[in-house]
Order: structure tokens, then sequence, then C-alpha cells
């Protein structure tokens, strides 16, 4: 046995002095295992991989169910670390079988000759970190213990399957089978009534055949999955043709893609596609048999709105009422509880058309629930059928079962993995934990793992890992481990993320309901593959951000630190902005920055639709100005939002926020009139101010005929037109009228100091920079009128004004001075409702259905202004991005908006 690599800084442990010693040991043979193996020999370092199966394979050798394949395209579920290799192997199919992908890493592990570091038929039992050795201990169940320095587990995230969870499985008297642990001789099923438990991707890719052997078969299902037919065959022409034409192109679009397969980023929106646009944009995809392109081709929408998505979930019950031919079994098999893709869709062949079949029964558990097995059968609340064989196809303890239950896991201190994890897995970056030195995990809960192309996510785990090992050799650190603040900060990241997508909405494996009594969250990293590889990239960049490393004869180094702390969507925009190395806005001019703002907006998503969209002039002090009216789809007369668009009082006009405008008119259902006030340096001071006014008073007077109720109005404005709907709200108070119920202020400007700990701190990098906002307010006032309360709302008197929503964000330089007025109103006794947007920019609620985690700020605004109106409570609007069971719980700042 060569020597270890890594020098020990204490004398090894006395209990490991029978052990094998390796640098690195390894559980796990499948794709993961085999190609850390591989890795690892490259470079240099001893090791040892341990299975519990007889040969390689994970996941692939114990799952040989009737029907199992690979979902994901083989041309995309390839290694492709090795140029050679990739044009070595032909798939035969476009999705290969289980003995084909087998044969595969069979052929992988036999020509890097991996086999001979593998001890197979072997269990770890117990894993321990020996503190004074700084090495792992693994006990197990065949041959010596292993002492390693580095332990990685390679055990796949579905490869502990879960109990049925049924009384007297143990009473039956037939044959038995577990899809994930399915027998290696044939099993024999012709002529047997056979039962299968359960419709996720096994059980609905076993049903089919199952149903040609099996005299009868009976199908027990507890939720209908979304299910598109494979269409499986040849690989398809135009991907081999892709793939060949630029093989390194395409597999380097695979690891920055979103889910670890190329395929571009869908622009357009459904409410952009008429009816029969969209329809035919789903017969193709239907039509592909690809999951990924089903579930990211469509329109942009679909994976991060309800709305959007419910359209495809139409599209697919239409399908299942066209192939089932009894209604009441396709109803059935017609899913309605979870969005399509939130809870994971599966690929088939011939699943519905299986139900046309006259030996096949579907049995909705929803309606007559198993009551208990029995010994010739199933017991439900209404009857019991008797068969020979069941098939359990209940699915996996997913993403934690096998790192955690397998075995204990004691890291420094003798804290148990399963302790630590007891309230959810807490990594960081899926991939290490923090009081477990030198243990590693590919495609663990907390990296995009099976919200991904596994292989895909598997090397680029392995490749970081590996990478990370060699540097630290070179710099004599023997031990790394995660800091508490950056698992911590990971964690506010994945919950952030888990905004961005509709998983959180649904009862899956995914967030750990499928086993009762697990704690319950979405486990992989929504982010996507490329922005998590881009992250895992900085946290190298940055010092190794987020680890403590330490060696016997080098000074110990952590960089401390959270590395993301935006929303993942503002960090893509404000990424987008700076690679286009845009001047700063103010060297423009306020022409040039009015054109720059004007095209900015031209390349923006369309707003969605409302009732009506009216232009028109009203009358201000000075002479006419234009307004731009979004009226609600619903009867009128409603309540009117008179709203002021943001541009530093320098540019935009009443078009500028039509997104945002729409979007507010929707979930409020009330009347939003976007006012085109005048801008400077054309007209300075108090121009802005005095237009705002006017504008509302005038809105007020000529209510009815706007189709608004009379009476009063609401205010709401974004930046400087936050700061006019404020000023607005004092002139209002103070000139005796119009009445104003509430106001809205987004990001308000409200103060002429610029010495505000924000002013500083988001001084440049987040779109608003300080210098702009000082040219801003050059353009504007003259330093005379600074303190004036026309411009600086927070000197005016604040006793008396309507209701507030006041909206800041944390990495915006207005950010403390829109604190300062919400504080200073509600010391006066205006009552203020604050959001506080964690992780987000000065733009983050405007640009909607780019900033997608801005939705559930958004909706908290509506609401507020619905109270403000005294409009019932609109729950469809309010509890968007809330989990359906956690409806009626108020929103968490930072998880609902920031
Ligand atoms: O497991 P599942 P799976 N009584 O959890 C039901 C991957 N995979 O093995 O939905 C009655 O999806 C359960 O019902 P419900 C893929 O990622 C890939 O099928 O919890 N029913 C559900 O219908 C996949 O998602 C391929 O209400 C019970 C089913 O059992 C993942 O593995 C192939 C029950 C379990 O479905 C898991 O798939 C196969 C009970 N007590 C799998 N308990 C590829 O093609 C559970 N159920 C690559």
């Amino acid at each position: 046995m060569p020597a270890p690599m890594f020098v020990g800084r204490a004398s090894e442990a006395t209990s490991a002095s029978a052990a094998q010693k390796v640098d690195v040991a390894v559980v796990g043979a499948g794709f993961a295992g085999l190609y850390l193996l591989h890795r690892l020999r490259q470079g240099g370092f001893t090791t040892l991989a341990l299975d519990e199966a007889g040969d390689v394979g994970g996941t692939w050798y114990w799952n040989r169910y009737p029907g199992a394949r690979c979902d994901v395209q083989t041309v995309d579920y390839s290694y492709t670390f090795d140029p050679e290799l990739d044009s070595a192997w032909t798939w035969s199919e476009k999705y290969a079988t289980q003995p084909e992908i087998l044969r595969y890493l069979d052929f992988v592990a036999d020509r890097y000759d991996l086999r001979r570091q593998i001890r197979f038929h072997t269990r770890v039992t117990a894993a321990n970190w020996d503190e004074a050795a700084e090495r792992w201990l693994l006990t197990t169940d065949n041959g010596a213990t292993v002492s390693c320095r580095f332990y990685i587990m390679a055990t796949g995230c579905l490869s502990s399957p879960k109990p049925p969870e049924i009384n007297g499985v143990s009473d039956f008297k037939g044959e038995v089978y577990f899809t994930g642990r399915w027998p290696h001789e044939e099993v024999k099923l012709v002529g047997k009534r056979v039962a299968v438990i359960g419709t996720g991707s096994s059980g609905i890719q076993a049903i089919p055949l199952i149903a040609e052997q099996a005299d009868h078969l009976t199908v027990f299902q507890r939720t209908p999955n979304f299910v598109l037919p494979a269409h499986n065959g040849a690989v398809p022409a135009d991907r081999v043709a892709l793939l060949q034409s630029n093989r390194a192109g395409y597999r380097e679009q695979a690891r920055w893609s979103l889910a670890g397969v190329p395929w571009p980023r869908q622009m357009v929106f459904s409410w952009q596609l008429s009816d029969a646009e969209r329809r035919e944009r789903f017969e193709k995809a239907w039509a592909k048999g690809d999951l990924v392109y089903m579930l990211s081709q469509l329109w942009a929408d679909q994976g991060v709105d309800v709305d959007g998505n419910a359209l495809v979930a139409e599209l697919f019950r239409e399908k299942i009422r066209a192939i089932v031919k009894d209604p009441k079994t396709a109803e059935a098999l017609s899913p309605y509880d979870h969005p399509v893709g939130a809870k994971r869709p599966c690929l088939d062949t011939n699943y519905y058309a299986t139900y046309n079949r006259s030996n096949v029964t579907l049995v909705n558990l929803r309606e007559e629930p198993i009551k208990s097995i029995t010994a010739s059968g199933i017991t439900t609340d209404q009857r019991t059928y008797d068969v020979d064989v069941i098939v359990f196809a209940t699915g996996f303890d997913a993403m934690t079962g096998a790192v955690m239950a397998v075995h204990p896991i004691a890291g420094r201190g003798g804290k148990l993995l399963s302790d630590v994890w007891a309230n959810g897995p807490q990594t960081y970056l899926g991939l290490t934990v923090a009081g477990f030195p030198n243990l590693f995990m590919i495609t663990g809960p907390g990296s995009p793992s099976v919200l991904s192309n596994m292989v895909v996510s598997i090397e680029q785990h392995v490749d970081w890992i590996i990478d990370r090992l060699i540097a630290m050799r070179e710099a004599g650190f023997t031990t790394i481990e995660a800091t508490e603040t950056a698992q911590a900060g990971w964690a506010r990241h994945m919950a952030d993320c888990s905004m961005l997508t509709l998983h959180r909405l649904a009862n899956t494996w995914y967030t750990g309901a499928n086993v009762p009594g697990k704690a319950q969250g979405v486990m992989p990293y929504t982010g996507g593959v490329g922005p998590y590889r881009g992250i895992c990239n900085e946290v190298v960049s940055r010092g190794t951000l987020g680890f403590r490393l330490s060696g016997p004869n080098v000074s110990q180094q952590c960089n401390d630190g959270e590395v993301v702390r935006l929303q993942p969507d503002v960090r893509l925009v404000l990424n987008l902005l700076a690679d286009m190395k845009l001047p700063p806005i103010e060297s423009l001019g306020a022409q040039g920055a009015r054109a720059f703002v004007t095209e900015l907006n031209a390349g923006r998503p369309a707003g969605r639709l409302v009732g009506e969209v009216v232009d028109g002039i009203l009358l201000g002090t000075d002479g006419p100005l234009p307004y731009r009216l979004y009226r609600p789809a619903t009867p009128g007369p409603h309540p009117i939002v008179v709203y002021f668009h943001g541009g530093g009082w320098v540019f935009g006009d009443q078009q500028s926020d039509d997104p945002f405008c729409r979007d507010m008119c929707r979930r409020s259902g009330m009347i939003f009139v976007s006012v085109g006030y005048r801008h400077a340096p054309e007209h300075r001071f108090p121009t802005a101010a005095e237009d705002g006014y006017a504008a509302a008073r005038w809105i007020v007077e000529h209510a009815a005929e706007l189709g608004g109720m009379p009476g009063s109005v609401l205010v709401a404005g974004w930046s400087a037109g936050g700061n006019i709907a404020a000023v607005t709200c004092q002139l209002a108070r103070d000139r005796g009228g119009p009445e104003i119920s509430g106001q809205l202020l987004i990001c308000p400007i409200t103060d002429c100091i610029f010495d505000r700990p924000s002013y500083n701190e988001n001084a440049t990098g987040y779109f608003l920079t300080r210098s702009l906002m000082y040219w801003f307010w050059d353009i504007y006032c003259s330093p005379a009128d600074h303190t004036d309360q026309r411009v600086s709302p927070l000197r005016g008197k604040l006793a008396g004004l309507p209701p507030a929503f006041v909206v800041t964000c944390e990495f915006d330089p207005l950010r403390d001075e829109g604190i300062a007025y919400a504080e200073a109103l509600s010391a006066v006794g205006v009552p203020v409702e604050q959001l506080q947007a964690g992780g987000h920019f000065h733009a983050s609620f405007t640009m909607v259905d780019v900033v997608t985690t801005g939705v559930a700020g958004r909706a908290r605004m509506a609401e507020a202004l619905r109270r403000f109106a005294r409009l019932p409570h609109n729950a469809g609007q309010s509890d968007e991005g809330a989990r359906p069971d956690q409806k009626a719980s108020p929103p968490d700042v930072r998880a609902a908006a920031g």
C-alpha cells in the first residue's frame, strides 16, 4: 500500500492501528464513486471505496425492476470528463435501459481499472472523527476498519428505500418486491395477480410491463403524477448532430445551464402567447418526449408562476382524458394538487394507455385508503383485493436517507450528524457540514443534485473537491471545515432560492414530505446548475470563503463569510449588468440617461394583461400632464391608486413602470393611474412635487369619470416617485385635500442626508449608486432647497398623515432613509408597516418577472393597499409564495420578499 499523502498532526489513533489506512475513503461505487476513484488516483491520493453492492453501479445496481431506464437523454446522461471516453461509448437508445447503463459503468470501471480500489459487499457501520489524529475511522461489516484523512459520501440521493408504512406487510403470504431492491434473478409474474403500490417514476416505468405479464394488475395510487411519453427509440439525430458538431462546447453549455442539459432559457411569457401558440408549444414538447425540454421550453413563467404553470397542467390533463377511455379512471389519474414539476414528473412508455387494458384496475387511495395488508392481499376501507404479488414502488428516504440513516456519523466532539440534521439537513454548498471536518458529500442536500442531470452535478462536485484536496496538500493544510456563518448563510440562500420555483408548493420527496416525521423543507438547491457552479468557483476565488483550513506546519486560515447575500435573481441581474460594462448613467447627461433607460425598458418582459389600459391627459398646475390608467378586469368602480414612477426626478414617464403597474393593478384589484410628471433639469424643484399633488387632486375630482370610487385616492411611488407620493400626502394634509387613504412608498427618497450607513455600504455595485444619487439631487434642486419638506419629507411635519406601507431594500443606498421615514411616521402615531427586504436591490420590486423573488413582496404591498382602501383580504394574491398548508401564516419578510 502506498504511503499516505497527508502527514498527521498527532500520533495516529491507536484504535486505528489495525486499520487500512488511506488518504481518502469513499462510500459508493456508482457514477459518483467511480469518477471520484479516477480523479483521486490521478491526483496521487491513496484511496478505497466501500459499497454494499456486489459490483459497481450504485442506483443502477439496485434498481432492476422491469422498465427501469434513465429519464435524462443518454447523450446527456454520460460522463464528460474524458473526451475519449465520451466518444468511445455509443448508446443504443434515447433512454437507456438499466442493463445498458450498468454495462456502461462496467466499461468505465474496466477502462480506468477502478475495481481494485473497491471493497464490495461492505457496509460502513460507523464513522467517527478522531480529533487527535485528525482522521476518520470507519467501522465496516466486512474486513478491516478504515482510517482516512478525508471521507467522501458518494451514496446517491435516492438509494435508501423507505418502508411502505402500511400495517401488516409481514402478514402477506405471497411474494413481495421493492422496486429499489429488485432481485437479480428473473421475477416471473405471468399468470399472477399483482398489486403495485406507488405511482412515482419507478411505478410508472414498471406498471406497463407488469401489466403485459400479469393475469391481473391492480395499481394503488395515492397521488397522480404528470407523466410524459418518452417516445423512446434511437438517440435523436438532432441532439447527436448538435453534440458532434462541437462536443466540448455542448458539454460546457450543459455545465452552465439550469438543469445540466443544454437548452436555452425561455424568454417568452405565457401571456404573450395565444392559446393556439401555447398549445403548439406543448404539442411539440409532448412529441419530443424530453422532461427537461417540457419543464423549461414552453414559456418563461411555467416553472416560477402559478398561473403560467396552471396552463401547462391543464394541457397535461387534456392528454390524460384523451388517452384513458374510462372518464372516472382518467379523472383519478389527473393531478390537481401540485404544479407541474413541483413533484418529480415522470417519463413513460404506454403508462396511461395501460389503464385501457381489461386486466388493469386503478384503485384511487384518496377515495379508499389502504387499511392494511393481510395474508391474502390488500384491504382498503371499502374492500379487499386478493393478490399473489405485491410490488412496493413506494420510493426513498431521499437526499438525507443514504447519508444519515445508513450509519452513525460522529464529527467534532462526538456530535452526530443525525442530531445536527434533526430539523432538516444543514450544509455548506451541499458539500460539507460545519462540525464535520474533512467530510464531503457528492450531490448532497443543498446542491442542485436531483433537480439536475446528475452526471453533470456529480462531475462538478468531484472536480471541486479533488481540486481542493490538491490545493490543500500543496499549501500544507490537512483539515478543512465549513464555518457556522457560511453554513447559516447558505441555508438562507437556499430559502431565498426556493422562492424561485414552485417546489415549495407540493408535498414531495424533494421536501421530505414522503417520510412520516421527517423535517420538511426544499432539500435540493433550486437556483440552477450554472449559478451554483459559479458560486462554488467564487468560494475558491475568494480565498476558500467560509472554510477553516489547518495543518501541522502552517497557520490556520479562515476566510469567514457568506458567499451569497443577494437574492439569487438579483445576483443574476447584477452580474449581467456588470458584464455589460455600462458607463455610469450620470456620465450620459440627462438626455443620454433618458435614452439609455428607454432602451433598457424596451428589453424587459412585457407586462401582464389587465382589464384595460387607457392613456389620457389630466390638468396640472401649469397645464396638461399625461397619464396612463390601468383598470382591473373585475367590475368597478375600483379604488384609485395615483402612482409616481421612479427616475430620480430626471427620467421616466407614465409608461416606464408599466409592468409594475399592471402587476399591482391585478394583485390589488385597483385602478392604477401612472402620472407623467415633469422632470429636471427642464423643470427643477418643486415642479415634480407640485405636479404630483396637482395630479392627485385632479384624479380625486374626476374619480367617477375614471371608473374609480369617489372621495379619496391612495398614492404610491417608487424611488423619486416614492418621494413625490410622500410629499403629496403632506401637501394634501396641509392644503385641505384631497383625501388620501393610504401611501405605499417603495425605496423612497426621503431626506437630504448622504452619510447614513446604507449610502456608504451600498455606494457602488447595486445599480443605483451614491454618485448617481448626488447627480439626481444636483439636477433637481439647489442645496438651499434640500431641506424643504417638498423634497425631504422626513423634515416635514409627519403627524396626521395617512397610513403607510414602506418598502426598503437591503442593498440600496436609500435603505436607511426609507427606514428612518417609516420610524418617524410611526413615532408620531401614523400606522406604518415596513417591508425590509433582505437581499434585494433598489429595482427588485419593479423588475416584475425578472426578479421573481419580488413576487411575495408585491403581494404584501397589494394587500396593504386593499387594507387602506377597506377592501376585503384577497387570499389568492397575498398567499402566493406560501405553501398551501401555510396559507394562514404571516409572510416572513426574508422568505417572502427578501
Ligand atoms: O418514488 P416516488 P420512485 N401508501 O417517491 C407512493 C428517481 N427515479 O421510486 O406521491 C400508498 O417518486 C407515493 O405516493 P405519494 C426519480 O427522481 C428515476 O417512483 O407520496 N402509496 C408515490 O406515488 C424519482 O422521482 C428514474 O402520495 C405510497 C410512490 O409511492 C425518484 O427516483 C426511475 C405510500 C413513490 O414514488 C423516486 O421515484 C425511477 C403508502 N404508504 C426513479 N408510500 C429514472 O427514470 C409511498 N407511496 C431515472
